[in-house]
């Protein structure tokens, strides 16, 4: 797919612009990057079937634009870009990945200090060079050391939502081969884990010699570590690994459940099996020589004792002992969302307008689905102010009203996400506030606040009665920023007393709140919805992954409001 790469280079020329200071064009590149990213079609096809003309109607790309898609297309290079590229040599993805350094604090690092690499910004900030810079000082120079510290530890580590869509397209072909019988995904990409390592595959095949030659040619591939009969492994072009296992159909089950993890599941489970008397491995459960259970995962666990342990739950956390005895939760199922509450409209920064996004959320099932533009300090994102708000809630009424007049059973709520600022306060007025269904708060500045700053401001949102939701509650972006310096505890103490909803926010480099802190939330009775913080109606579909750590933090339908009836989840809203 050609979209992830011009969406790249719509984003590098959008910072290239920032730099030189030109105004609205950075953010109108910005835009188009998003929608190219989570574009459906590809780019290529597209532009084969309607030329320039089909490129134009993606919604944010005009003529110029357009243009430049197809010169990349056609010649393989973006003149513009190179341009830019040429004038100023850096790796803009490694130097602006870093959590402190935004486009003009690159430019001054390369004009000043000849800066290109994330090593040699690195070298620069160990030897004191970057304080001294005009605009920069000892505390940027702490946090631009702290951000790296920090990438390294994701280094290696690919977001689940980028390389899911690959894996699974690679796993229908794998099953789409006439040698195939079975073919799964294990590992981390079973289990849902929000980075993955690599990716595994298992295979049952009686000519795994056509399946491995399948594997290491796949399109994409560009090293084959090993090819052999019963695994081979390769790297794609997007940069990870990916192991392909053919087993025997006879211990396929005892294959899939050791492949699928966690390493500290297996290693439990595998302790219940010799208290028993067994021997586990990835050929089947043993006793003595003879094979007891192989075939099927549900026969392995169930020789044990155990209830079938959904993979999502399988990290070694109470999950062995709740399958002893019975205790596995109920978990939530990838179905049972009615609705989405976090959704940008064009009234803000986001791409369709509020008909075509309840449109498309009628097309995904659901019953309803929330509007939650952003608000005035938000400038970046075009953030609504009090009149334009309630101009917005007009429209949705109206809305409301043609699709029961058309006697369709959906309602378009009307949120907003509001900013909570550096004291607490709430940056729209609270008459206007009352009038929304619901009203969503999160934090869009000043990250690095001290710990019980920080705190105190969340707090201080979630006792603003208007408020009902907090988003992306920890601030994390996954491989990019950590999460904020907070009292994790005491905001959940607090979030408990004010009735306040935590979100669960579905977008691939958020998963915020994670998996672990949804277990405890769960634990102490705070409810949560999985939101998908769409800016663009194909981002609706990012909802499993939402889902998928919400199982991974052991919740059931009770501990998520939007998989609720509508009419309990208005209550609770009101
Ligand atoms: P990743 O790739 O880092 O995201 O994580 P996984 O869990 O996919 O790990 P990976 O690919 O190294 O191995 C796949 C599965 O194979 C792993 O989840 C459990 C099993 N496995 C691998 N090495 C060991 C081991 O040394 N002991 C045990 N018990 N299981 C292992
Ligand atoms: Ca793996
Ligand atoms: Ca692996």
């Amino acid at each position: 797919m050609k979209n992830k790469e011009v969406a790249k280079l719509f984003n590098e020329i959008s910072e290239y612009l920032e730099m030189d200071g030109v105004a609205f064009k950075p953010y109108a590149y910005q835009k188009a990057a998003r929608a190219l990213e989570s574009l459906q079609d590809d780019l290529g096809d597209l532009y084969r079937q309607g030329g320039l003309k089909a490129l134009k109607k993606i919604p944010g790309i005009g003529e110029s634009m357009a243009q430049k898609i197809e010169e990349y297309l056609t010649t393989g290079k973006m003149q513009y870009y190179e341009d830019f590229k040429k004038k100023m040599p850096i790796n803009l993805e490694e130097i602006i990945g870093v959590e402190e350094v935004g486009p003009k604090k690159a430019k001054v690092l390369y004009e000043q200090l000849g800066i290109k690499t994330l090593e040699e910004l690195e070298e620069a900030a160990k030897a004191h060079k970057i304080a001294p810079l005009f605009g920069f000082g000892q505390k940027t120079e702490d946090n631009i050391l702290q951000g790296i510290g920090f990438l390294k530890t994701g280094k290696g580590r690919f977001l689940l939502g980028d390389i899911l869509p690959i894996a699974h397209g690679i796993w229908q072909k794998l099953l789409s081969l006439k040698e195939v019988e079975k073919a799964d995904t294990a590992g981390s990409l079973r289990r849902m884990k929000d980075t993955i390592g690599d990716v595994d595959f298992l295979v049952v095949s009686r000519q795994p010699e056509k399946v491995m030659d399948f594997f290491v040619t796949l399109p994409g591939v560009v090293r084959v570590w090993g090819r052999g009969s019963t695994k081979s492994s390769v790297r794609l072009k997007e940069g990870f690994d990916m192991d392909l296992r053919v087993i025997p159909p006879e211990s396929y089950g005892a294959a899939l459940q050791y492949f699928t993890g966690s390493k500290e599941h297996n290693i439990a489970l595998r302790k219940i099996a010799i208290d028993q008397g067994y021997k586990l491995s990835e050929y089947g459960l043993f006793q003595g020589d003879t094979p007891v259970a192989a075939e099927t995962e549900e026969e392995v666990y169930a020789r044990l004792g155990l209830a079938w342990i959904p993979p999502e739950l399988r990290e070694d956390r109470g999950e062995i002992d709740a399958a002893l005895t019975g205790k596995l939760p109920r978990l939530l199922d990838y179905r049972d969302i009615k609705g989405d509450l976090h959704v940008h409209s064009n009234w803000n920064g986001g791409v369709q307008s509020i008909r075509e996004i309840a449109a498309a959320a009628r097309e995904l099932g659901y019953e309803y689905v929330g509007i939650s533009d952003h608000t005035k300090f938000l400038k970046i994102e075009h953030g609504l102010d009090e009149e334009q708000l309630r101009a917005r809630n007009k429209e949705i009424e109206e809305i409301n009203l043609e699709l029961k007049h058309a006697g369709h059973n959906f309602t378009v709520l009307k949120g907003c996400e509001a900013n909570i600022m550096a004291d607490g306060s709430i940056d729209i007025a609270d008459e206007v506030l009352a009038e929304m269904d619901y009203v969503i708060a999160g934090v869009h500045s000043q990250f690095k606040m001290p710990r019980a700053e920080m705190t105190r401001r969340i707090i201080t949102a979630m006792e603003n009665p208007h408020v009902d939701i907090i988003s992306h509650p920890t601030g994390r972006l996954l491989k990019k920023r950590e999460e904020y310096d907070i009292s994790l505890e005491k905001i959940l103490e607090a979030a408990r007393s004010t009735g306040t909803v935590l979100e669960i926010n579905a977008y691939p480099e958020r998963l915020d709140l994670n998996d672990l802190n949804i277990r405890v939330c769960k634990n102490l009775g705070i409810k949560m919805v999985i939101n998908t913080d769409a800016h663009q109606v194909d981002q609706l579909r990012l909802m499993p992954f939402g889902i998928a750590q919400a199982r991974r933090g052991w919740a059931e339908k009770e501990d998520i409001i939007n998989a609720w009836p509508v009419a309990r989840l208005l209550q609770m809203l009101k």
